[in-house]
């Protein structure tokens, strides 16, 4: 049976089935409004994280004793589950890693110092996590490349039109966000990965923030890289993936060196092991694998499609109430966008905003969200902003409303 998103919702019982979600801040029943920072774990999560810890837990790939031939078999199960999740062909192409951040600085270390040489340009776009610029920014200075920016149009989208005129046979990777995470734009990767490869570039995605509301299918994007983070899905921290066309990872020399990425080590020469291992050395984190494809499963048993759908509404239902409130400004009206939404309250700190609405219970994120640039291109230092997972309803708007009534109460606005 085909679940409409509504039935979905309804019978999993969402507040229910998460933990941290049974509680009160500040006497008030939590309303939690943080997802693009991290998302709160299900039930079903921790479950699958502790029996494994349990019965299953040991080294990988190490040892031919039954515990770690079950560790194996789970970490290797989850690399399946995240192969699967966003359509990769071979679970090869799956790097484990510690998250987003860790998944683009791998590809800018291997890949980009491979590509990228001196007059040659890396694009990124205005709009990026800071975990999107600095390794780029890292290569160019190493290498001696120009790192060329895609503009943001006062809409928050990316001016495509400049980005289209910028490429050239020069430009050799364009870094995007898929989903912003102040703006909640969501750019066309498809269109901008089409032209970048027309002149020979390489594409990498930072899904960090749409692999958890989209349903994400990496070869349909036409990208050659997609870094993701399972903390922002539901899962542990200190765990992600990244997925890189096989041929581009083959190519690709090792980031770091030790255990497990070899296939022998001699003092006269070393040989490295096959995908994905090459890029994972040492122990990984393998709970987190394990909680990772668990939240997954979470996520695939509710069906991506109606997640998007039913965010998409409360998204424009949080947009409409918070433009509808005197004295509240909103960032950015991007053509698609997803999940998050930033706005300002004139005359009341970012923080300030932030502290009063934790007092009344309703859990955002305020600050510069590691996106300075987007920051410096509205011409302000931070914003408050709200951002929806799966067990977020219409009620959590109105929470966050008063909240915010409360906060211009408070200071008079
Ligand atoms: N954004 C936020 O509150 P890590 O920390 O490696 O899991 O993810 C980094 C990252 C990369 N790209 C985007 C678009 C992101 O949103 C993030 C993390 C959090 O917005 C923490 S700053």
């Amino acid at each position: 049976m085909t679940l409409d998103a509504k039935t979905a919702f309804d019978a999993l019982r969402m507040r229910e089935i998460v933990p941290a979600l049974r509680q009160e801040i500040g006497g008030h029943p939590l309303v939690y409004l943080d997802n693009a920072a991290s998302t709160l774990r299900p039930q079903q999560v921790l479950d699958a994280q502790n029996a494994f810890e349990e019965s299953s837990y040991s080294n990988v790939h190490r040892g031919v004793h039954t515990l770690s031939q079950r560790a194996t078999q789970a970490f290797e199960d989850a690399r399946e589950t995240v192969a699967r999740f966003i359509g990769a062909t071979s679970s090869n192409e799956i790097v484990f890693v510690r998250g987003t951040t860790e998944a683009l600085n791998l590809v800018a270390q291997t890949h980009g110092r491979q590509a990228v040489s001196e007059g040659d340009q890396v694009m990124v776009s205005e709009m990026e996590h800071h975990s999107n610029i600095v390794p780029w920014q890292m290569l160019c200075s190493e290498t001696g490349a120009q790192l060329v920016k895609i503009p943001l149009t006062e809409s928050g989208d990316l001016d495509l039109d400049v980005y289209h005129e910028a490429l050239s046979e020069r430009t050799k990777i364009v870094a995007i966000s898929h989903v912003s995470n102040v703006l909640g734009t969501k750019n066309p990767i498809e269109e901008m990965a089409q032209s970048a490869r027309s002149v020979g570039a390489t594409v990498v995605v930072d899904g960090a923030q749409s692999a958890p509301h989209l349903g994400v299918d990496v070869e349909a994007l036409g990208c050659d890289f997609y870094a993701f983070s399972a903390h922002k899905l539901y899962g542990p921290s200190g765990m992600g993936a990244l997925w890189g066309k096989q041929d581009l990872l083959e190519a690709m020399p090792p980031w770091q060196g030790g255990g497990s990425m070899i296939r022998s080590v001699s003092f006269s020469g070393t040989e490295w092991n096959e995908l994905p291992y090459k890029f994972e050395a040492g122990t990984p984190n393998i709970t987190g694998a394990v909680g990772m494809a668990a939240a997954i499963d979470f996520l695939e048993a509710i069906g991506l499609e109606p997640i998007a759908a039913r965010e998409a509404e409360l998204l424009e239902a949080a947009r409409s109430a918070l433009l509808a409130e005197s004295s509240v400004q909103v960032l950015g009206d991007p053509k698609q966008r997803a999940s998050v939404v930033s706005f300002l309250i004139d005359g009341i700190h970012a923080h300030d905003v932030g502290q009063v609405l934790d007092q009344e219970g309703v859990a955002v994120r305020v600050g510069h969200h590691c996106a300075q640039p987007i920051m410096e291109f509205y011409g302000v230092a931070s914003t408050s902003r709200a951002s929806f997972g799966v067990y977020n309803d219409a009620s959590d708007i109105d929470r966050l409303i008063d909240a915010i009534r409360t906060a211009k109460s408070f200071f008079a606005v």
